[in-house]
């Protein structure tokens, strides 16, 4: 039976992340932990502890205490955050990972961490971007994701240790907003549709960017590190995405059930430039070849299946 330790556990991916995980190996055996305490299901529903992840004497200590054989290391500083506080990113985003992969080699865990299409740059090919290709990216996330590609590969080659990851695209959701990202404005938007009934984009028209909803990215977690090793020839990291759009499709969509709605375009040159450096369609073939990846949800299910959830917890 797994026994895994999840660190960054109240951010986007980490509290939807540890739902999953306890409904899949019991909540006993998945242990949530995060920088801060927060009156959540992450907390309420299982172990939790408070773990610094740049702490490696304490996260030795909560891997020992809970007899941990796997670790998901889901926090870090995500593209927009770390550009305003690159120094801080450098010393959060690898500093972690670094005490993450020394806490698996030591204890011989199974390792996920993901990358990001943060991972390429202006020079990656822009459309069916490959598995292998130019990565030079021009942002501090990115160069913390590139790096940490490397060092999780160094450390499956070098000493043995499972790591496996993917590069996320854009991650919608409904449970825990986004914060601190690029994409951010493709899960804002949905709740300002139904709040407000408009939203002021800070990504242009026409800037395609690949996307995936919170549950498919989930299932694709789970599958890889379900995965048969022996068919698998990448392991840092995989291409996955389920859709490449841009704000306006997003707007029609959504049009759909708010014919109402009203988008804005007010350009942020930051985030921007961040999203003019990333591809516009990533190659997931390697994934599905590998271990199976398909994603479930397209911008139609996507969009209905965000405003009738958030519809319940959101009132004008
Ligand atoms: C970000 N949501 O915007 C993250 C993600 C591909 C984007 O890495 O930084």
């Amino acid at each position: 039976m797994k026994r895994i330790l999840v660190t960054g556990a109240l951010g986007q991916i980490g509290s939807e992340l540890i739902t999953k995980l306890r409904s899949e190996y019991g909540a006993d055996n998945v242990i949530a932990s995060d920088i801060r305490t927060a009156d959540t299901e992450a907390v309420t529903g299982g172990p939790f502890e408070i773990l610094d992840v740049t702490d490696g004497e304490k996260m030795n200590e909560i891997v020992s205490k809970y007899k941990v054989d796997t670790m998901m290391h889901m926090a870090a500083l995500l593209s927009a955050k770390a550009e305003q506080f690159p120094q801080m990113a450098w010393n959060l985003n690898m500093g972690g990972l670094m005490n993450g992969l020394e806490a698996a080699r030591e204890h011989k865990l199974q390792f996920f961490t993901p990358s990001s299409i943060g991972a390429f740059g202006p020079d990656t090919p822009k459309t069916n971007t490959p598995q292998d290709t130019v990565q030079r990216p021009t942002t501090m996330y990115g160069v913390n994701k590139v790096s940490g590609e490397l060092l999780c590969d160094y450390y499956f080659k070098r000493f043995g240790v499972d790591t496996r990851g993917v590069r996320f695209p854009g991650l919608i959701s409904y449970v825990t907003p986004p914060g601190g990202g690029t994409t951010d404005y493709a899960v804002e938007v949905y709740y300002e549709a139904l709040k407000s009934g408009r939203y002021t984009s800070y990504i242009d028209k026409g800037t395609f960017m690949d996307m995936m909803y919170m549950p498919d990215a989930l299932q694709a977690i789970v599958d890889l590190m379900e995965a048969d090793p022996v068919k698998l020839e990448h392991r840092n990291a995989f291409n996955v995405t389920a859709m490449s759009i841009e704000p306006e499709m997003v707007a029609a969509e959504i049009k759909k059930h708010i014919p109402s709605f009203e988008m804005i375009y007010k350009p942020d040159p930051v985030r921007q430039a961040i999203a003019d450096s990333w591809p516009d369609a990533i190659d997931a073939s390697a994934a599905k070849a590998e271990w199976g990846f398909k994603a479930q949800h397209d911008l139609a299910s996507m969009t209905t299946d965000m405003l009738s959830k958030l519809k319940t917890t959101i009132t004008n």
